[in-house]
């Protein structure tokens, strides 16, 4: 059984979760329609991940006795300047997940509800890799440049990247 503070401290990761996908789909969108097929298809994998993120999450707020709400979502943007733009805001939307999700574990500690902080240790190791993710995507795209062969470079490497993730 799952506190109310608990109960409403993972809502809050339900609905950072569910943006972030949100987030990563307009990205998704965005390369699709500049025709950069292989970081669209990167991006719509990320989204449809941190929709997995979500719904663990709200499987176990409603199997610990607790209830899921499901809000309202801020609206992603929907252009993101450059390649390098767009996934330097994807790191940066990281590091803001994982400051999240630390809170989070703060949360459980204080509360002693031991059980949830073991569950929650599940996306301290993933946010270690996303971050780590996005920073080798990061300096790939520095080490190639922003110049058209970069980004035709980048966008066929990512789609391994997608394959091998
Ligand atoms: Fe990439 O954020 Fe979920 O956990």
């Amino acid at each position: 059984m799952i506190s109310k503070i608990i109960e409403e401290a993972l809502n809050k990761q339900v609905r950072v979760e569910a943006e972030s996908s949100q987030i990563y789909l307009s990205m998704a969108c965005w390369a699709e329609v500049k025709g950069l097929e292989g970081i669209s298809k990167f991006m719509y994998a990320q989204s449809d991940e941190e929709r997995q993120h979500m719904l663990k999450l709200v499987k176990f707020i409603n199997e610990r006795g607790g209830h899921t709400k499901i809000s309202d979502l801020t609206g992603p943007p929907v252009e993101f300047g450059s390649f390098k733009d767009m996934f330097q805001e994807l790191y940066k939307h990281e590091l803001f997940v994982s400051e999240s999700i630390n809170e989070l574990v703060r949360v459980t500690l204080e509360e002693k509800d031991y059980a949830t902080h073991n569950f929650l240790q599940w996306y301290v190791a993933e946010q270690i890799e996303e971050e780590a993710m996005a920073r080798t995507i990061l300096d790939k795209i520095n080490l190639i440049g922003d110049d058209k062969g970069g980004l035709y470079l980048f966008d066929r490497d990512i789609q391994q990247l997608t394959v091998s993730s």
